[in-house]
């Protein structure tokens, strides 16, 4: 590519995009809800949706709602995607998931500018409900695109609300035409933030994503006897809240006795009645298990499940577990990888090879091309936060290794 002119995004305009889609959903105080198939989500994907039209790209809808924008190349050849999402948590700041899209829309303008066209064609896309916040699995668009979840499966999927994504899609107009897994891809590049602490904690600019740990998502419905918390004598408790409680306290000790990459978090807990002077009869909980190594992982699952198992037949309880998402680790093709490293280190950027803690649409495309991930930073180390910041210089400079590595693959022979 060194006989091509140097094309340089633009990162004010980079940066007033993310501001502008950040208003979409904004919640008072800042940061963003877009939960998947809300109302949100709806305007969030009209506002990109009606950026993609203004490049002059042809856009298209599948049946669960991913969007792929075509920028045609020179030739007819499968296109390089870059995606991301554009859902967010309930708690959501700007740049989880936006970043991606925008910036890929930002590489689009900036060769349009110039009037170049690649080789291959590019895909910009955004894939449906990647957080999983309100339907699980995450990463739900991606992995029915690349076929690892069928349609029907996806669109009958009930969330913690108690509606289904099919229903909702529906509601907010949002189921295309498009055969889902369409256009297939030549390889897939994701830029976003690392939403950990590494990259911010040691000054380095770039993170080399080589893969992303393994997760593991379940659901806990612990049933006990409610009860008076005036009369009932410890000795004769079935409280579903302990039972919920010792879980909480166990996924701290499993994963610090586990050690290394071992993580655990129990996010979400609901007691029924929930009442002050009512023992709970009912918990329901999740547990986020993640590991790099697939077989620490399964350890981690087995010792959690046996744990809630054993402490709810002591408190003479019942248990039952129901799988939300279960994906093992991937590594990411070393020719994106080693090509996204040849490309920071042409822009004099500081980067790092890393593993990826957050699961990301990435892992899926990696089923059916070469795929890779860019990082930049995450101040703080905060992400799923409304206080999500990454400086716009990391941004901008992040967005343009994108358009420089799109490049390469874009042109290649
Ligand atoms: O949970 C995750 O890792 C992603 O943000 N969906
Ligand atoms: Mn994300
Ligand atoms: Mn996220």
């Amino acid at each position: 590519m060194s006989d091509t002119p140097v094309v340089r995004i633009d990162g004010e305009r980079l940066l007033a995009s993310l501001r502008a889609l950040g208003q979409v959903g904004a919640l008072d105080g800042g940061g963003v809800c877009r939960l998947a198939f809300s109302d949100a989500d709806r305007l969030g994907r009209e506002w990109t949706v009606a950026r993609m039209r203004e490049l002059g790209l042809r856009v298209q809808v599948d049946a669960i709602g991913n969007v792929v924008a075509l920028y045609e190349g020179r030739e007819s050849l499968p296109p390089v995607m870059i995606g991301s999402h554009i859902d967010t948590v309930r708690t959501g700041g700007l740049y989880d998931g936006n970043y991606g899209v925008l910036a890929g829309l930002e590489v689009v303008a900036a060769l349009r500018e110039a009037g170049l066209r690649t080789r291959r064609p590019l895909a910009v896309a955004f894939f449906s409900n990647e957080e999983g916040a309100r339907f699980q699995p995450d990463m739900m668009g991606s992995l029915v695109y690349v076929g690892g979840l069928p349609l029907q499966q996806a669109l009958a999927t009930r969330g913690i609300d108690g509606s289904t994504v099919g229903d909702e899609l529906d509601r907010i107009g949002w189921r295309g035409d498009a055969p889902v897994g369409a256009p297939q891809v030549d390889s897939y590049v994701e830029l976003h933030i690392e939403q950990g602490p590494v990259l911010d904690r040691l000054g380095v600019q770039i993170g080399v994503v080589e893969g992303v740990q393994g997760i593991s998502w379940s659901e806990y419905t612990v049933t006990g006897v409610s009860n008076h918390a005036g009369t009932t004598p410890m000795a004769m408790r079935h409280d579903a809240g302990l039972v919920a409680a010792r879980a909480t306290v166990f996924a701290r000790e499993l994963a610090t006795r586990l050690g290394g990459a071992q993580l655990a978090t129990v996010g979400a807990l609901a007691l029924t009645p929930n009442l002050v002077n009512v023992i709970p009869n009912r918990a329901v909980f999740t547990v986020d298990l993640r590991h790099t190594d697939a077989a620490t992982l399964a350890q981690a699952e087995r010792e959690f499940e046996a744990f809630v198992q054993a402490a709810a037949e002591a408190e003479g309880a019942r248990c039952e577990r129901r799988s939300l998402a279960r994906f093992d680790p991937v590594h990411f093709d070393p020719r994106v990888v080693d090509r996204i490293e040849q490309e920071a280190r042409a822009l004099a950027l500081s980067h790092r090879r890393m593993p990826s803690g957050a699961g990301h649409d990435a892992q899926m495309l990696a089923r059916v091309c070469p795929a890779g991930m860019i990082f930049v930073p995450s101040v703080g180390g905060l992400s799923h936060n409304v206080r999500e910041h990454t400086e716009p210089a990391d941004l901008v400079q992040g967005a343009q290794l994108l358009l420089q590595v799109v490049r390469r693959l874009a042109d290649r022979p």
